[in-house]
């Protein structure tokens, strides 16, 4: 019944990390198209998965990502972090 606490990763695996994020602006498959080309150009992004209808992005990488950064490349594309 305690907190295992063990380490700093409390994923069930190494390696891949997986984040949401909400974009705001997207209208269409090429706005599509440029989150994930931006966000996919981050430092150890492995995938990218876009759901237009919802703004709803799924990035999947190496470590966990920063928001900063994510936000960075999705104003790099013409839109914003909910
Ligand atoms: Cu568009």
């Amino acid at each position: 019944m305690t907190a295992p606490g063990e380490g700093v990763s409390g994923g069930a695996g190494e390696g891949a990390s997986t984040s949401s994020w909400t974009v705001t602006g997207m209208t269409c498959g090429h706005c599509v198209a440029s989150v994930t080309e931006e966000i996919g150009a981050l430092p150890g992004v492995e995938d990218v998965q876009v759901d237009l209808a919802s703004g709803r992005v799924d990035v999947t990488s190496a470590e966990p990502l920063d928001r900063a950064d994510v936000a960075a490349a999705v104003e790099e594309a013409g839109y914003a972090l909910a």
